[in-house]
């Protein structure tokens, strides 16, 4: 078995430092520590939190992580800025947030940017949560920035999917804009000590109605609760289906932090009723598979394809002698895939 991944099942925190490093920047020897690894993941409660800048996330992280170790659990953070090239702002910000966390053992927290292509963070990201799982935490929580598109790529490698939202961050809810409310599992009102809680949550009620069919009945039920609906109440009818509960928190002061934890637990419950959990993880396997596929294939297509004929074809297609998806069919028929057998 590969050194670096046998440190790390015994625990060495050097060694999963160094791993993740690697991975990050696709060096060598990354693949090879990783198949090892792979047996021993499937273990940890993979979190997502999500949502824009500013609205608490990181603070929001160190307050429950702070809870969930009270409890004897441990805790791996990945903080993931799609829209940083370098460790800037954002994450400088959040090593500052998480600092009270640091010297608990308990506790690991590491930070990745975007280096190069969005399609490659995503990658390492995928890879960085499997060798914490399989470093043996408790809870894997990932941190995005919201972002679009990457942000709900890396969001959909979590089990449980938060998204935060804040009072008074403009007109509307972000989450609405970026279109990541459909991945929310639980929304997490964070800043509730704020004005303009009551229009956020009003907002965030109403996009809930209309994306979940399922949750009608449910928000109307609980018109003008406006504390936090945890879903052990709502589990009476149907334990087919999750719907998506609104929790309120102040981060800054612990308030709201036991309900979302109580929303968390009843989320992994419902996972792990009637293979739920099973065809999540199936789904994103899929998804996997498909990225990794996409992926390869482009890589070895672009190596098929000469600088020369590139050029002439874009050529051709400014001078309007060509549209581009006629080029395209060139370029596929004109390449012979020989099976690679190496
Ligand atoms: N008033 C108030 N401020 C908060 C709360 N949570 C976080 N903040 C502050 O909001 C700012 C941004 O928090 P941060 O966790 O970095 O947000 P992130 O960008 O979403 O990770 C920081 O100054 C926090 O102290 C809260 O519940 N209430
Ligand atoms: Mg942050």
């Amino acid at each position: 078995m590969s050194g670096l991944a046998t440190q790390i099942l015994q625990g060495d925190r050097r060694a999963l430092a160094r791993l993740l490093t690697i991975v990050e920047n696709a060096r060598e020897g990354g693949d090879h520590a990783l198949a090892a690894l792979f047996p021993h993941t499937g273990h940890a409660h993979i979190i997502g939190i999500t949502g824009p800048p500013g609205a608490g996330k990181s603070t929001l992280v160190s307050a429950l992580t702070k809870a969930v170790r009270a409890q004897g659990k441990t805790v791996a953070i990945l903080a993931v800025d799609p829209t940083s090239p370098f460790s800037g702002g954002a994450i400088l910000g959040d090593r500052i947030r998480m600092r009270d966390l640091s010297g608990d053992s308990g506790v690991f927290i590491r930070s990745m940017a975007t280096r190069g292509s969005l399609g490659g963070l995503a990658r390492a990201a995928r890879d960085a949560v499997r060798i914490l799982d399989a470093a043996g935490f408790d809870y894997v929580v990932v941190e995005t920035v919201g972002a679009g598109q990457s942000e709900v790529e890396i969001a959909r490698m979590a089990q449980t999917v938060l998204v935060v939202e804040a009072p008074g961050m403009g007109d509307d809810v972000q989450a609405i804009k970026a279109g990541i409310l459909e991945i929310a599992d639980i929304l997490v009102v964070n800043k509730a000590d704020r004005p303009g809680l009551d229009n956020t949550i009003r907002a965030l009620k109403l996009m809930l109605e209309l994306g979940h069919p399922a949750s009608r009945s449910q928000v109307s039920g609980h018109h003008g609760a406006m504390m936090s609906t945890p879903a052990p109440t709502m589990t009476s009818v149907d334990h087919a289906l999750w719907i998506p509960v609104i929790v309120q928190t102040v981060a800054t002061d612990g308030r709201g932090i036991d309900e979302l934890i109580g929303a968390i637990e009843a989320h992994q419950a419902h996972l792990r009723r009637n293979g739920h959990l099973r065809e999540l993880e199936q789904r994103q396997i899929e998804i996997e598979l498909q990225d990794r596929l996409r992926e390869a294939l482009l890589t070895r297509l672009l190596e098929n394809i000469s600088a020369q004929d590139l050029s002439t074809l874009v050529e051709r297609i400014q001078q309007r002698h060509m549209p581009p998806h006629e080029a395209v069919d060139m370029l596929l028929a004109g390449l012979r895939f020989e099976p690679s057998e190496e």
